[in-house]
């Protein structure tokens, strides 16, 4: 939250207030029922990016901005409620990022965690500790905390991502690091393990060919993602929401100690309810047409549309296609929260 708190009671001498100044002391009693509200509140207020109002700026961004000289050439997608903060809520940084065919983001590593969800074009990777992860739309790849990374393109293509990460979050423990760029240098594998290791659910390698990172998958490729949904989907009764939970094959905790990641589907005309929780979310529409309920708010949506429902704000998702399934990603701060006993849901309605 970005309002000061009020730290001086009028009501009390001046000299008084001015002596506590001096020594570096503050009333309570003025700011407690801000510090601690009797509601839940957050200035982050629910939004909507559309694509294709966004898409034009950053292929402006690639016309202007040199990657040698951004470096990572992204925009920011700043909650309205939140005075101008690179974040998307509270704890949650978001942003578009686009690479041109021949260009290399360099290498680097930092405390935050990251995650990428492809939005468009094809032929680009990020390296992650030496593993080449191609990216393909609606491929998942995480860049853990400390993690070497970097971004390359040999397609033809402008290619396109939302990165999430924990930065804002990250901050407020005055714990944000980042070492210094280097020339990427080329991946030491073809690969990444969700092309050979971990290819089906409820398997694991007995000894794996990657290092040991704690992080044994960094990539979910879309195509294993979707024909999963569309499996349950084609089971689950109409009345059972049908969506799948990134998860660390090896331990099945959330792929990021920090962040959550899912994806949902909506067979056609399907209302998918979520109730309100204490965890913030960021959704990104991978396919389908739609409309969105966020508090009091209502978006319609598209491929490639960003939203975004700050803490304790029930959603609800609407598939308006008449045939068509719809399918949202969603990261979340709830690990974080989790973590932190700060996890609450109401019961659903
Ligand atoms: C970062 O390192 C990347 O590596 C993307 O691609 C977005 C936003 C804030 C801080 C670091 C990347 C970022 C970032």
């Amino acid at each position: 939250m970005t309002t000061t708190l009020t730290t001086r009671d009028e009501s009390l001498p001046a000299p008084y207030s001015e002596a506590l100044d001096a020594l570096s002391v503050g009333p309570l009693w003025t700011a407690l029922h801000q510090l601690l509200p009797n509601e839940r509140v957050t200035a982050a207020r629910p939004h909507r990016w559309r694509w294709r109002e966004v898409r034009p700026q950053l292929l402006e961004a690639a016309r202007l901005v040199p990657i040698e000289q951004a470096e990572r050439r992204v925009l920011v997608l700043r909650n309205p409620g939140l005075g101008g903060a690179y974040a998307v809520t509270a704890t949650l940084f978001a942003g578009l990022q686009i690479i041109l065919p021949g260009e290399a983001a360099p290498s680097h590593h930092h405390t935050p965690a990251a995650l990428r969800l492809v939005v468009e074009g094809r032929g680009a990777y990020t390296t992650v500790d030496g593993v080449k992860c191609v990216m393909e739309p609606g491929d998942l790849i995480i860049t853990p905390p400390m993690r070497w990374h970097d971004h390359g393109h040999e397609g033809r293509e402008p290619v396109v991502w939302l990165d999430g990460l924990d930065i804002p979050l990250v901050r407020s423990f005055d714990a944000s690091w980042a070492s210094r760029m280097r020339a990427a240098r080329p991946p030491g594998t073809g690969t990444d393990s969700s092309q050979d290791e971990f290819t089906a659910a409820g398997l694991v390698p007995r000894r794996s060919r990657y290092e040991d990172t704690g992080y044994p998958q960094v990539r979910w490729p879309w195509s294993t993602v979707r024909r999963a949904l569309a499996s349950m989907a084609a089971a689950a009764p109409a009345d059972q929401p049908v969506g799948l939970c990134y998860v660390n094959p090896k331990t099945g905790a959330p792929p990021l100690a920090t962040m959550g990641c899912e994806c949902q589907w909506l067979r056609p005309g399907e209302t998918a309810r979520i109730p309100r929780r204490t965890s913030s979310a960021v959704y990104q529409v991978i396919e389908g047409r739609g409309e969105s309920r966020v508090g009091d708010a209502t978006f319609a949506w598209e491929p490639g549309d960003t939203l975004v429902a700050p803490p304790w704000h029930a959603v609800e998702h609407v598939n308006l296609a008449p045939a068509a399934p719809a399918c949202l990603f969603q990261f979340n701060d709830e690990p974080a929260v989790r973590a932190l006993g700060l996890w609450r849901e109401e019961p659903p309605a």
